[in-house]
């Protein structure tokens, strides 16, 4: 069969801009593996109605379901070793150490991420799904939207947050080394998030070109001939 991706799509069906989804996507691209992209909503769980899980990213293909982005890449390398590019982790060590980068990305850099463009990400979610998810996410955050909405504090926290990119991006191109993988993906899938639903920027009110960590981004977006670039984004899209 062709791979299934599962991911979530926004006001228009153009929007794709899940973190989570965007890793698999780009897993996928390290692959060269081509995958049929179903769309959900956070409303209507029914196309993922086949599995347990109550989230996306979900893969499904010859070898079964994978339902976690981060399992997904394990899925990857474990069915499909050699493709494209190769492993997207590599060995025990090599898992090891990545584990850090998730949760580093997930519990430090995503909260400045989300800080950022919460307001705006309601703005592209689906009309359906914007009650359901704003109040799923104020409950868990103990504040409003419009508190937890707030540029100056976000900076601040990417600020720091971006120091260890930074440090490591200045001697090497990609969080991999000479390549991405796996590290580049678990990351960048929030910086694409907030480009697709915000044209606020993560590192202020000008960019700085020689900036390793912009140059990074760069390059990732230019992954996969532009397949992150080239994504709609919903400043692009009216309502
Ligand atoms: N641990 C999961 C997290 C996935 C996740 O939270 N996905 C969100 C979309 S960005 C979702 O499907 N949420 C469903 C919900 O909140 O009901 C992964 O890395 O794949």
């Amino acid at each position: 069969m062709t791979p299934v991706l599962y991911e979530l799509r926004g006001r228009d069906d153009r929007l794709r801009f899940s973190p989570f989804c965007w890793r698999a996507r780009l897993a996928l691209a390290h692959k060269g593996i081509k995958a049929e992209l179903a769309p959900m909503l956070f409303t209507d769980k029914s196309p993922i109605g086949f599995c347990e899980s109550t989230t996306v990213p979900v893969l499904k293909d010859d070898f079964g379901v994978s339902m976690d982005s981060y399992d997904i890449f394990k899925h990857l390398d474990e069915h499909y070793p050699n493709a494209g590019d190769g492993p997207l982790i590599g060995d025990a060590l090599a898992q090891a150490r990545l584990n850090f980068v998730k949760v580093y990305t997930e519990q430090v850099m995503a909260v400045g991420f989300f800080r950022l463009v919460a307001l705006d990400l309601v703005q592209a979610i689906h009309p359906d799904d914007r009650e359901y998810f704003q109040s799923a996410r104020e409950e868990r955050f103990g504040m409003s939207f419009e508190e937890f909405n707030n540029v100056e504090v976000a900076r601040g926290i990417l600020d720091n947050a971006f120091k260890p990119l930074r440090g490591l991006l200045g001697s090497q191109p990609f969080m991999d080394g000479d390549a991405p993988a796996a590290a580049d993906y678990l990351v960048f899938g929030f910086f694409i998030w907030a480009h697709i639903v915000s044209e606020t920027s993560p590192f202020g009110e000008t960019e700085d070109a020689s900036d390793p960590l912009v140059q990074w981004r760069e390059r990732m977006m230019d992954l996969y001939d532009g397949m992150a670039r080239k994504s709609p984004r919903a400043c692009d899209i009216p309502q």
